[in-house]
């Protein structure tokens, strides 16, 4: 028997790894904690059903272009079932008149070393998420005798879970951002909520974003469930939209991040990296001035680059900009056209979860 699962990070080795789906994928219909992140603006406001076929179709071609990227390098790639995803779902706490997709898997699956725990996410849309990847654990458990396959405490998601009416539809970009200032956000501390994206991996320690999909109380569940771990609490006051860390601060090797320069990391949360010698380097402006057609994510896609190893990325084709300042920074850059995925729920890193990534859990912050 192999050993199939081991990710301590995002940069080292990378040998095996989700890649996810956009069949089936469906704008979903408004709920408490979804609407505040569509942006008033958006075409998407008061529309949910079924994502048009041709883009859902484009979206799939990018990601299988991923995939062959990724195999030619060598990296065994695994995909989710996707469900029907316009299904209603219930719970004994509340009704939903449709799922969303198996993209991004980022958001769902946390790998730390040998366990892949799925998450406990705030969106009602996106309760059975997780069954998209129950086949792949499924087999990572009866091939890896090490693997640990977690469920995290699944939230009730009940109407408690969320303020009501946090956001009106006039509130300004100044307001949202003093809320953000103020740490507050649309959950509420009933229960630990989390995507899986707002959790950025550096072997000892465990960075979680304080924002729209993730609560305090995850916070404080995490390190009773890690007591071996040292979690640490990141916000990033300049976001209007605070959702998951992977558009915003970006770990490319040990000792260096991009930082996305709207969103500053405060100064009292540096001082861990400065103290350890880490470079927080802004991350180069997107080379667009607007997401794409019925997207979620922020043109801050650009950063979402996909580390293979400390000295190789695959950044997005259109990013230029982004490009050039990797290969400044000494990476070996793969362009990987995916545009036409983000509408789907994100870019490279997004669209993966790791799996397997050569190395071992240190500490990099003594
Ligand atoms: O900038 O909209 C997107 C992150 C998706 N995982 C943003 C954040």
């Amino acid at each position: 028997m192999a050993k199939i699962v081991n990710s301590w990070n995002d940069w080292d080795p990378l040998k095996r790894v989700i890649v996810g789906r956009c069949d089936n994928s469906m704008i979903p219909p408004e709920e408490p904690a979804t609407s505040e992140k569509v942006p008033v603006d958006s075409e998407m406001r008061g529309m949910w059903g079924l994502r048009p076929a041709k883009t859902v179709e484009r979206g799939n071609e990018c990601l299988d272009n991923l995939v062959k990227i990724l195999e030619d390098r060598g990296v065994v790639v695994d995909r989710p079932t996707p469900l029907q995803w316009n299904q209603a779902i219930g719970t004994p706490d509340f009704r939903n008149d449709s799922m969303m997709t198996c993209m991004p898997p980022r958001d769902i699956l946390l790998t730390v070393g040998n366990e892949i725990m799925a998450s406990a996410n705030s969106f009602r849309c996106r309760y059975f998420e997780y069954l998209a990847y129950w086949p792949l654990m499924k087999q990572y458990f009866d091939e890896d005798p090490d693997f640990l396959w977690t469920q995290a405490p699944r939230p009730r998601l009940t109407d408690a879970s969320y303020k009501h009416n946090y956001y009106d539809e006039k509130i300004t970009l100044e307001e949202r951002l003093v809320r953000t200032a103020n740490k507050d956000f649309v959950t509420t501390e009933v229960e630990p909520m989390w995507d899986a994206a707002d959790l950025m991996r550096m072997g000892k320690d465990i960075f979680i974003q304080h924002g729209l999909t993730t609560n305090r109380t995850a916070m404080d569940w995490f390190q009773r469930y890690y007591p071996e771990y040292r979690i640490h609490a990141v916000n990033f006051p300049g976001d209007p939209y605070p959702i998951h860390i992977d558009a915003t601060f970006v770990p490319l090797r040990p000792g260096l991040i991009i930082n996305n320069p709207h969103r500053k990391l405060p100064e009292e949360q540096r001082a861990i990296f400065e103290a350890n010698d880490w470079q927080i380097v802004e991350a180069a402006q997107p080379a667009h001035d607007e997401p794409p057609a019925l997207c979620y994510s922020s043109v801050w896609l650009s950063m979402n680059c996909l580390v293979l190893d400390p000295k190789t990325v695959i950044v997005e084709a259109s990013e230029v900009y982004q490009q050039e300042q990797m290969d400044k920074l000494g990476m070996n850059v793969i362009p990987c056209d995916l545009r036409d995925a983000y509408p789907f729920g994100g870019g490279l890193h997004c669209s993966t979860a790791d799996v397997y990534r050569e190395g071992e859990c240190l500490d990099y912050f003594p």
